[in-house]
């Protein structure tokens, strides 16, 4: 298997419950190593992009409020970018099932996660599932100088008189 990158977001309900500790040491089982990881506040275009092959899911209006942190008053996510051997299987194992009830009760979102009255699944971490869209959602979550390796072909690009490098 050949190295990879994949994409950890910790949802509102990770930050608002204070599971991030948690989170990253269940994470650390899997012997990754993070090469990119920040605090952002997510507007509604930035939630509608990533979750744009969901559009036609009846779920979907209330997901995009839970990702932009309209269901916990608290507007901040945090993504990471592991890096290593099959590390998108080995984060989603992790990770656990979409739906918390059937997830492993040893998995993050069968730990913490639930469902809510609404139908929706509140399941604490966002993980990539393949390479496609493992490079998708990093390059929609990160500019190239934010991750110490370099993953994907990037270019210079001058705004404001100043250089600054941006994906391909
Ligand atoms: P994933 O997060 O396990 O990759 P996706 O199908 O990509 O699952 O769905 C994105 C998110 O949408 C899930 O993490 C969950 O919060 C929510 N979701 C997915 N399927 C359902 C469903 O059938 N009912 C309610 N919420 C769902
Ligand atoms: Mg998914």
């Amino acid at each position: 298997m050949d190295q990879e990158a994949t994409l950890v977001i910790i949802k509102p309900d990770g930050l608002k419950k204070s599971l991030t500790g948690n989170i990253l040491t269940r994470l650390s089982e899997a012997k990754l190593k993070i090469i990119g990881a920040k605090v952002v506040k997510v507007g509604n275009d930035l939630a509608n992009t990533h979750y744009r092959h969901l559009k036609d899911k009846p779920f979907f209006k209330e997901l995009i409020k839970y990702i932009s942190g309209k269901l916990h008053g608290e507007n901040r996510v945090m993504p990471l970018v592991y890096w290593g051997q099959a590390a998108i299987g080995k984060v989603r194992r992790i990770a656990g099932a979409t739906n918390p009830e059937e997830a492993d009760p040893i998995s993050i979102r069968g730990a913490y996660g639930r469902i809510l009255t609404t139908g929706l699944y509140e399941n604490v971490v966002h993980a990539s599932s393949d390479p496609d869209e493992a490079e998708r959602e990093i390059k929609l979550w990160f500019n190239p100088e934010e991750i110490v390796y370099d993953l994907y072909p990037a270019k210079e690009e001058k705004s404001n008189n100043q250089n600054r490098r941006v994906w391909q």
